[in-house]
């Protein structure tokens, strides 16, 4: 088979890719090796930055995220004494939309067959070939055939576990990483939320967050060490600790019930340089992590999503190669910004155990900081709303 780009991987990166191509007029495959099912399984992000619903605008895929997702102008911060609200509106002129990334996801899938977007579910053994060259391929086994896809570019969208960032030679790439040492314990409830925006809580128990993914059911995270078994949680135990960290205020508000989805995701800041190898592109999570608590990594693989297609877009389009030799730099520039918003705020907002007193007086001093100056809240508004692409 043969095809201008061949996106390995269908989350959110790579379909976001396969439809802003397609638009185009761009050929493109996508080939996942889970199926479906699988993929809508995840419970993963639910906050989306202006890029992120902008780009689903410009594919026509935004009504339903319109009609069933939240406008949210604010969110807080808090660490039990006191409740600071960071009024995006009002310090940015922007706010975010909460619409959960499994819910995106079946957007973009629903709209393949209108778009004509092929995408081959359960393709194992996926191998990416000659990436150093103008002629790369891409090998798979679907029902027990081998398949070849020739291709001028391939986009690896598969995560960090996928095989594309590895077809890096190492003497190329440079890895920045920090493993943190807790997890997110995340539980979802169709409960109504405890709170109309989102509270990330900074408690002496440990870190919480009350999100929602709509008016009747609700996102909680605590964190907890990266040793802890699930099995240890039952859910009585979550909304007791979430009661006593998020605070009284929040806590008076909390309608408990059974969870529906409950797991514990580790915490890792990690970049992969460069993200442009030859012919091989790296987009979202293939490349980069983040932290949760900046609300980031979807957001990024949709830049990412954003600077590819320009580049592809404007080298099959009009034979302009410069998109594709300033990708990565391009793609980086921003990545690193969202690196650092995401780690200040999870240094700010957990407790770690290396820390003493000295650190615990830090995050005092700069919660203080932050409830006192609109300087400070101004620059927390933009990074959550997200930086201009
Ligand atoms: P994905 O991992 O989503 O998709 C990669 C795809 O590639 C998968 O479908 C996988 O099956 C496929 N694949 C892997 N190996 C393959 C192979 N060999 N062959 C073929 N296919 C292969 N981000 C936010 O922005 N906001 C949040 O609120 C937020 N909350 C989060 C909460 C949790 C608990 C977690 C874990 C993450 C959260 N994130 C959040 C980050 C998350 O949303 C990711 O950044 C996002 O899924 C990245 O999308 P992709 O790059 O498409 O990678
Ligand atoms: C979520 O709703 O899943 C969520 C929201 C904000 C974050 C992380 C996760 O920072």
């Amino acid at each position: 088979m043969k095809k201008q780009v061949c996106i390995i991987g269908a989350g959110p990166a790579g379909l976001l890719l396969g439809h802003l191509l397609k638009a185009e007029g761009i050929d493109c495959l996508v080939l996942e090796r889970q199926t479906p099912d699988y993929v809508l399984g995840r419970i993963r992000a639910g906050v989306l930055e202006t890029i992120t619903v902008d780009l689903m605008e410009r594919l026509g895929l935004d009504e339903r995220m319109k009609s069933e997702g939240l406008w949210h102008s604010g969110f807080n911060l808090t660490d039990g004494n006191r409740l600071i609200n960071i009024d995006m509106a009002d310090l940015v002129g922007s706010r975010v939309m909460v619409y959960g990334q499994t819910e995106l996801t079946r957007d973009l899938m629903d709209a393949c067959e209108n778009r004509d977007l092929e995408v081959v579910y359960e393709a194992q053994d996926v191998a990416l070939h000659d990436v150093e060259s103008d002629a790369p391929h891409v090998t798979y086994e679907k029902d027990g055939q081998s398949h070849r896809v020739d291709c001028r570019f391939i986009v690896g969208c598969d995560g960090f576990h996928g095989p594309s960032r590895k077809a890096i030679p190492a003497a190329v790439g440079q890895e920045f990483e920090r493993v943190y040492p807790f997890g997110w314990l995340g539980i979802l409830a169709d409960v109504p939320p405890c709170n109309h925006e989102l509270i990330y809580a900074n408690h002496e128990h440990g870190f919480a967050l009350a999100s929602m993914r709509s008016e009747t059911r609700s996102r909680y995270y605590i964190d907890v060490p990266l040793t802890e078994a699930i099995e240890n949680w039952p859910d009585e135990r979550i909304w007791d600790e979430l009661a006593i960290r998020l605070g009284p205020d929040a806590a008076a508000h909390i309608t408990r019930g059974p969870s529906i989805e409950k797991s514990i995701a580790p915490l890792r800041s990690f970049v992969f340089a460069p993200m442009r190898h030859g012919s091989l592109f790296l987009c979202g999570d293939s490349a980069h992590i983040v932290p949760p608590t900046g609300a980031k990594g979807l957001n990024l693989a949709a830049s990412d999503v954003h600077y590819a297609a320009l580049a592809l877009t404007g080298f099959f389009l009009r034979a302009d190669n410069d998109g594709v030799a300033a990708y990565s730099d391009t793609a980086l520039a921003r990545v690193w910004k969202s690196e650092r918003f995401s780690w200040s705020l999870t240094k700010l907002m957990h407790r770690f155990p290396e820390d003493g007193p000295f650190e615990r007086a830090m995050q005092v001093a700069e919660l203080d900081y932050i409830a006192a100056s609109r300087a400070a809240q101004t620059s927390i508004a933009e990074n959550y709303v997200g930086l201009a692409v």
